[in-house]
């Protein structure tokens, strides 16, 4: 088989059975599950720290980050998860972030989740994040049909990565729970203008209550009174990204 270096394509390589060039995969649920922190303030609420350069809503947020220093930073706060943006245009992202993040935090004990944070459409980014160090990837309903969601969610758990699935309202919980998603996020943002309604995620949770499924809050959280209220509605995980990086402190932020 041909050898793998960061950069090659996984069609390049021929199909996913050459998944085993890729790096040792962790299991992002059980990690989300099972949060040993110290720092979060329940065991049963985890932590989701983004590396986020900027964005199409705030512009430049923290541009020339480093970000190994900061996946550790995150790290020693107590995150499971460390989503990596790596969308260039809008975010300023890339695949060498998250690269340089997951090398960063390997060899921690119980290190965090590595999420590939990006508009995914076709199968190959799914591989592709595989192949770079992610240890899964965002779908996001809004921007896939039932059938695509399928096919994308399908491929993902065949590379043994149970994907964070994205919804907004009802209607989109309900195709995510259709596929048979384990871990659902709910984007307080609205993708199309960008406002923010922190009850998105709160309206949604009775949705979920009854069911095997890891749920979180995405965007607009700003310190822990957000993640207090979270926490008290059965919310299980946060997803927090322009709030850490801009954070003096991120680990009391946490707290
Ligand atoms: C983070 P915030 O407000 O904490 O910076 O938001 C996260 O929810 C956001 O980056 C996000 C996102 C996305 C980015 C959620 N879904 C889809 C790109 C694509």
């Amino acid at each position: 088989a041909a050898k793998w270096t960061p950069g090659t394509r996984p069609e390049e390589l021929g199909t996913y059975l050459h998944m085993d060039l890729a790096p040792p995969l962790m299991d992002f649920v059980n990690r989300l599950k099972n949060n040993p922190s110290t720092y979060t303030s329940s065991p049963s609420l985890s932590l989701m720290a983004e590396i986020k350069r900027a964005s199409p809503s705030k512009g430049d947020i923290a541009p020339f980050v480093n970000p190994a220093q900061q996946a550790l930073l995150y790290a020693q706060s107590g995150a499971s998860v460390i989503s990596v943006l790596a969308e260039p245009t809008w975010f300023k992202g890339s695949l060498t972030d998250m690269h340089l993040v997951r090398k960063a935090i390997d060899a921690l004990p119980d290190r965090p989740a590595v999420l590939r944070k990006e508009f995914i459409f076709p199968e190959y980014q799914i591989a592709e994040a595989r192949l770079w160090g992610a240890d899964t990837v965002l779908l996001i309903v809004a921007m896939l049909s039932q059938e695509q969601l399928q096919r994308l969610y399908a491929y993902s758990r065949r590379l043994g990565m149970e994907p964070l699935v994205e919804v907004n309202n009802a209607a989109e919980m309900a195709r995510a729970l259709e596929v048979g998603a384990k871990v659902i996020g709910v984007n307080n943002r609205n993708l199309h203008d960008f406002s923010v309604d922190m009850g998105t995620t709160s309206a949604l949770v009775d949705m979920v209550r009854e069911r095997d499924v890891v749920l979180c809050a995405l965007s607009g959280i700003q310190g822990p009174e957000d993640v207090r209220v979270y926490k008290e509605q059965g919310v299980n995980a946060v997803l927090v990204g322009e709030s850490l990086m801009r954070a003096s402190d991120t680990k009391r932020f946490i707290k």
